[in-house]
């Protein structure tokens, strides 16, 4: 605890000491470099948002820097500071973590950058919209948590052995979805998380948790999955169990990918609560917005749909 509360100290010291300064402005001109950290490639959500930023690059004239961090918040760090050496003069950035990134949002700060957090965000004890960066543009993982528990508490009537699959350990999606699931699960003495653990967002790891858990809880008769993949990957490790899928477990999940929407259709899936990775267009009208001299509301939010069995095979064609 020691440990961490001076890590926490120290950086609240380099905010502190760069919080004073004015956000950087962005001047209005044709074109602009803009960089797109991105923290991996390792499924379709993060794949499909990659795209929207390189096809919105076209068509809002921008000169786009991307970096890919494969799944790592150190080389993440780099390439933002890569990013700022080059002079781009824009960052959008999906922190992989909330708190190693903080630092090289500082940084950009300092160099008068503006730093727009997309998808995930960072500690914000530490780090300030409107002060050290410009915004957060996403969705309210929180409310994604309570309405995937609200299905469920619907559908069982209360009752239910739950497996959890975190995500990314330390991301702002992971922590949030959490909370959001938990303390709605809480209110309902019958249902109970009988473990919660990292998937990190991947289908293989998904299904790797969902086989160790399935043995030391049989009884488990709900999955919540931080994302599809990871559902997606219990899926799998159900079927290689002897389990149906929607009948021996229900299985709830975030993001509304096209595996997930087939898994719905086909029964194997109960829900999944969108969290769209289309965020190009935002980006751009965002930061036009920006360079107009508007202010910039804290955070620039997401709406997101919900996807059953009622209207998951009207939505599958234009899902990712
Ligand atoms: C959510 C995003 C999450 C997705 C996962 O905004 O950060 O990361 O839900 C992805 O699929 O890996």
């Amino acid at each position: 605890m020691i440990f961490k509360m001076t890590v926490v100290s120290a950086l609240i010291a380099v905010v502190s000491s760069v919080a004073l300064a004015d956000l950087p402005t962005l001047e209005k001109k044709d074109r602009y470099k803009v960089g797109f950290a991105q923290t991996e490639s390792n499924n379709p959500w993060r794949i499909a948002e990659t795209k929207s930023f390189k096809e919105t690059a076209k068509t809002c004239n921008w000169d786009l820097v991307y970096t890919d961090a494969a799944g790592s918040a150190a080389k993440q760090v780099s390439d933002v500071d890569s990013m700022i050496a080059q002079g781009v003069d824009v960052i959008f950035l999906p922190p992989r973590e909330e708190r190693p990134l903080l630092p090289a949002v500082l940084r950009a700060k300092a160099q008068g950058i503006p730093v727009f957090l997309v998808d995930r965000s960072v500690d914000e004890k530490v780090a300030k919209p409107g002060r050290d960066y410009v915004t957060f543009l996403g969705s309210n993982f929180i409310e994604q948590g309570q309405i995937a528990a609200k299905w469920l508490i619907e559908k069982t009537g209360g009752k239910g052995m739950i497996l959890e699959l975190e995500g990314t350990t330390g991301s702002s999606p992971a922590n949030d979805r959490r909370k959001g699931f938990d303390d709605e699960i809480a209110k309902h003495p019958e249902m109970k998380i009988l473990a919660s653990q990292s998937g990190d967002f991947a289908r293989d790891k998904g299904r790797k948790v969902t086989e160790t858990l399935l043995q030391t809880y049989p009884n488990a008769n709900v999955i919540y999955a931080h994302n599809d993949e990871m559902a997606i990957g219990a899926i799998q490790a159900l079927e290689a169990a002897g389990k149906q899928p929607g009948k021996d477990v229900l299985i709830v999940s975030v993001d509304g990918t096209r595996d997930a929407l087939q898994a719905i259709i086909d029964g194997k899936m109960g829900v999944t609560v969108e969290s769209s990775p289309f965020f190009g267009p935002l980006a751009c009208s965002t930061m036009k917005r920006y360079a107009n001299g508007e202010k910039i509301e804290h955070w620039v939010r997401v709406k997101d749909r919900v996807f059953t069995i009622d209207n998951a095979a009207k939505y599958i064609d234009e899902a990712y």
